[in-house]
C-alpha cells in the first residue's frame, strides 16, 4: 500500500482528523505510527454502535499502524460506572469481542489503565499538568453528565487530566474515539507538547443513531442490537427499526450499511418478488444510498440487511458463546 492508500484507509467511515496535514507527515516519517482507542468499561457489552470504531481498528490496522486498546478502568471508577472488580470483567467482556470481531490481537497491544496510571511519573505529570489548566478549560472538556452538574465532583476534574496524560504515557501518534472525546483530545493537543511530549493527532468517528431513531443507548434495549444478539432478534429489531422512505440524513438502517456491512462484504443483495423490481445487488454504499433516495421501499432493504447482519455477527456469537463470555452477567452479579 502507497501513502496515499494507508491516508485513504485511515481517513475513511472517520467524521474529522486534526488534522490531515500532521497525518500525512506522520505517515511519511514514521513506519508504524501507534493509535489509541481509549474505552469505559461498562454497561453489558458490545453493541453494534461500538462496530463503528472496531471497523476502524481494523484499517489502521491494515493501514500499519500498531494500536492500542486502553480499557480506562479507574476512568469509568471516577464516573462512577461501578465497582473497579465489576468494571474489571466488562473489560475482559470488551476485549473478547474485539477479538471476535477481527481485531488482531497479535498486532494489539491491551492495556488497562490502572496498571500504569497509578505509578510514580504518571501522577507527577498530573499535578504539573493540574498547574497549567485553568478550572474553566478542564470544565468545557468534561463530559456532558460532567459538566450540566452544578457541582460535580473533583473525579470530574481529574478524569481529564489523567486521560491527557494518557497520551504521553502510553507514546501515542495518533488519539482516536467518537465525537465527544474532541474537547479532550484538544486538551491533549493544547498541552501534551508543555509535558515535552509530542502533539497527537485526534481522530473522530460519528456516533450511530438508535434504531428507534434517538440515541443507540444501553438503557433501550430496542435501540441497540449486541454483537452476540440471537439472529431472531436481530430480525425482530431491525423490522421495528425506524427507516423513512427516501430519508437517508440520521437513518439507523442506513447508517447500519454505511458502517458495519459495506466495511466487511463487497456487496448488498436485496431480493424482492419480480413485481416489485425483482433482485438487486448493491456494490457500494453510495450505490445504495442512491437507490434508497428514489424509493427502494425500507422493508426490502431492511429485510436485505438482518440477513447480511445475522451473517456478519455470527462467527462473533459463536466466538463469544465458546469463550462463555455471556455468562458475564452472572459474573458482574456476583462481583458487584
Ligand atoms: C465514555 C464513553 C466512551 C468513551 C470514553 C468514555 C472514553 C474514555 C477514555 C478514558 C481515558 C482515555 C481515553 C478514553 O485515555 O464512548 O464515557
Amino acid at each position: 500500500m502507497n501513502l496515499e492508500e494507508r491516508f485513504e484507509l485511515i481517513k475513511r467511515n472517520t467524521e474529522e482528523i486534526v488534522t490531515e496535514e500532521e497525518l500525512k507527515k506522520l505517515l511519511e516519517e514514521k513506519k508504524t505510527p501507534i493509535v489509541y482507542h481509549g474505552f469505559e468499561p461498562s454497561g453489558d457489552g458490545l453493541h453494534i454502535g461500538t462496530v463503528i470504531g472496531i471497523n476502524k481498528h481494523i484499517d489502521f490496522q491494515k493501514a500499519g499502524l500498531k494500536l492500542k486498546i486502553l480499557f480506562a478502568d479507574l476512568h469509568a471508577w471516577l464516573n462512577e460506572k461501578g465497582s473497579l472488580s465489576k468494571i474489571e470483567h466488562i473489560s475482559e467482556l470488551y476485549k473478547e469481542g474485539l477479538i471476535a470481531f477481527g481485531v488482531d490481537a497479535k498486532k494489539t497491544d491491551f492495556i488497562c489503565g490502572s496498571d500504569f496510571q497509578l505509578g510514580h511519573e504518571f501522577f507527577l505529570d498530573v499535578l504539573r499538568l493540574s498547574l497549567r489548566t485553568r478550572l474553566d478549560r478542564v470544565r468545557r472538556s468534561m463530559t456532558l453528565v460532567g459538566r450540566d452538574e452544578k457541582d460535580p465532583h473533583v473525579a470530574q476534574i481529574i478524569y481529564p487530566l489523567m486521560q491527557t496524560i494518557d497520551g504521553k504515557h502510553l507514546g501515542v501518534d495518533i488519539a482516536f474515539g467518537d465525537l465527544a472525546q474532541r474537547k479532550i483530545h484538544m486538551l491533549m493537543r493544547e498541552n501534551l507538547a508543555d509535558l515535552e511530549f509530542k502533539t497527537p493527532i485526534a481522530i473522530h468517528h460519528a456516533d450511530m443513531v438508535g434504531l428507534t431513531g434517538g440515541k443507540m443507548s444501553s438503557s433501550i434495549p430496542n435501540s441497540r442490537i449486541m454483537i452476540d444478539e440471537p439472529p431472531e432478534n436481530i430480525k425482530k429489531k431491525i423490522r421495528n427499526a425506524f427507516c423513512p422512505f427516501k430519508q437517508t440524513k440520521n437513518n439507523p438502517i442506513l447508517q447500519i450499511c454505511k458502517y458495519i456491512i459495506f466495511p466487511r462484504r463487497s456487496k448488498l443483495k436485496v431480493e424482492r418478488e419480480r413485481k416489485y423490481g425483482g433482485e438487486q445487488e448493491f456494490e457500494s454504499y453510495e450505490e445504495l444510498e442512491r437507490a434508497f433516495k428514489s424509493g427502494l421501499h425500507p422493508l426490502d432493504l431492511k429485510n436485505a440487511v438482518a440477513e447480511s447482519l445475522i451473517k456478519i455477527l455470527e462467527p462473533v456469537r459463536k466466538y463469544m458463546g465458546k469463550k462463555k463470555v455471556r455468562n458475564i452477567k452472572e459474573l458482574i452479579k456476583a462481583s458487584v
